[in-house]
C-alpha cells in the first residue's frame, strides 16, 4: 500500500521539547522544597553550565524618559501617576555612545537602553537602530528595552546588531490585570514571538513583591520556561516601591521567598542568565549573596536604573570582592 507522506502545514510550528515542559504543579514543588534542598539543587543545576564565581555585567540607561501612556501599576514613568519623574525626549546618539563608553570604562559587557514607550514609532527604531550600530561597534552587548514591537520592527533593530531585547511578562497571567490594563499578557507574547523571529535572543522576566501569591510566581516561571526557546535572559526584579504609583505601599516580600523564585528560575531556566535586576538597594548583602548561591549570574551595574537608584558601583565592587565574584562576560562553562 503507498503511504502518502505526512505534509506539515508550514504556519504549523514543528514540535518542540520545550513547550509544556514544566507544569504550575513542577514548579511549586520546587518552591516547596526546604530552602537548604532547593537551593543546593539549583547551585548543582548552576554549575553545570556556568563557572560558579562569574558574574556579569550590564548596564542600564534611559534613552527616552517619563510621560508614558501606559498604566503598568510599579512604573514611575506612567504619565498616569505623580512621581516626580522628569519627562526627556529620546537622547542624541552621541549622549548615547557616551553613557556606552562610560558602562564599558567601568566593566559592563552589556548596555541597555530603555524607552518609556508603549512602543515604538517606525522612525523612533530608526533612531534607536543607530545608537545600537554605534554602541555594539564599543565593543559591548547591546540590548534594548523599547515595549511592543510591530512587524518589522525587529528586524530593523538586528540588522543593526541588537544581541538582545527586553520584554517582561511581568507577573503571573492571573495577576497581571490588577497591574497593567492597557496592554495584555497575550500583546507582549506577541512582541516576544516577533523578536524570536528576527533572530534576537530574549530577555524577559517579571517583577516579585507586587501583592502577589506562590502561586502566581509559579505561573510566571513556568510561563517562561516554557517559551520555546526559554529566554536567554532572564531578569528577576524586585518591586521598587516608588511614590506615586499604586504599587507604593503594597507589602514586600519575604526575602526568603525572592531567593526561592531565583532558585526555581535556574532549575527551569539552567542555560538562561538570571538577572538579579531591579531594587538591589532594598537587599541587604546577605541577601543578594543566597540569591548569586541559587543561581543568579548577573546584574544591573552602575548608579540608576532607569529612572530610580541603584546599588552603587563601589558597594557593588565591594561586594562582589567579598564574595570573590569575578565580573565579567565569559561567565558559561
Ligand atoms: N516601556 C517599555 C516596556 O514597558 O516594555 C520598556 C521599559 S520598562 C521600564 C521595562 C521593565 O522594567 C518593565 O516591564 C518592568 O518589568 C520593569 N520595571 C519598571 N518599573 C519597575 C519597578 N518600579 N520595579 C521593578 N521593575 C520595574
Ligand atoms: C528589567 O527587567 N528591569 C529593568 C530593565 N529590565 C529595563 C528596569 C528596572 C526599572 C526600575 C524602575 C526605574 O528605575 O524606573
Ligand atoms: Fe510605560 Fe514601560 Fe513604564 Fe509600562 S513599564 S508605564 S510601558 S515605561
Amino acid at each position: 500500500m503507498n503511504v502518502e507522506p505526512l505534509e506539515i502545514h508550514p504556519s504549523i510550528p514543528a514540535p518542540s521539547a520545550n513547550r509544556d515542559k514544566w507544569t504550575v504543579e513542577a514548579i511549586k514543588k520546587l518552591f516547596e522544597k526546604p530552602f537548604i534542598d532547593l537551593l543546593f539543587e539549583a547551585q548543582k543545576t548552576h554549575r553545570e553550565h556556568f563557572k560558579p564565581n562569574a558574574i556579569q555585567l550590564s548596564t542600564l540607561v534611559s534613552i527616552k524618559t517619563g510621560g508614558c501612556p501606559e498604566d503598568c501599576g510599579y512604573c514611575p514613568q506612567s504619565v498616569r501617576f505623580n512621581t516626580g519623574v522628569i519627562d526627556d525626549d529620546l537622547m542624541k546618539l552621541e549622549e548615547v555612545v557616551q553613557a556606552a563608553s562610560t558602562a564599558k570604562a567601568n566593566g559592563a559587557s552589556r548596555f541597555c537602553m530603555g524607552a518609556a514607550w508603549r512602543g515604538p514609532k517606525d522612525k523612533d527604531v530608526v533612531k534607536v537602530a543607530e545608537m545600537v550600530t554605534a554602541v555594539k561597534s564599543l565593543g559591548l552587548e547591546t540590548c534594548a528595552t523599547l515595549g511592543l514591537l510591530k512587524e518589522g520592527q525587529a528586524e530593523v533593530l538586528k540588522n543593526a546588531g541588537l544581541d538582545y531585547y527586553n520584554h517582561n511578562i511581568d507577573t503571573s497571567s492571573g495577576h497581571y490585570e490588577e497591574i497593567i490594563s492597557t496592554r495584555t499578557q497575550d500583546d507582549r507574547h506577541d512582541t516576544l514571538q516577533r523578536v524570536r523571529d528576527a533572530g534576537v535572543s530574549v530577555c524577559c522576566g517579571g517583577i516579585i513583591g507586587m501583592g502577589e501569591s506562590r502561586d502566581d510566581r509559579a505561573d510566571m516561571i513556568v510561563q517562561l520556561a516554557n517559551m520555546d526557546p526559554y529566554p536567554q535572559s532572564v531578569p528577576i526584579n524586585n518591586l521598587v516601591k516608588v511614590q506615586g504609583t499604586p504599587m507604593a505601599d503594597v507589602d514586600g516580600i519575604d526575602p526568603i521567598e525572592f531567593v526561592r523564585t531565583i532558585a526555581a528560575a535556574r532549575i527551569s531556566m539552567p542555560k538562561a542568565m538570571v538577572r538579579l535586576s531591579a531594587g538591589r538597594t532594598d537587599m541587604s548583602d546577605e541577601m543578594q549573596a543566597l540569591c548569586f548561591y541559587a543561581g543568579a549570574n548577573s546584574v544591573f551595574y552602575g548608579e540608576k536604573l532607569l529612572t530610580t537608584p541603584n546599588a552603587t558601583a563601589y558597594g557593588d565592587d565591594e561586594l562582589f570582592a567579598r564574595l570573590g565574584l569575578v565580573p565579567g562576560d565569559d561567565v558559561a562553562l
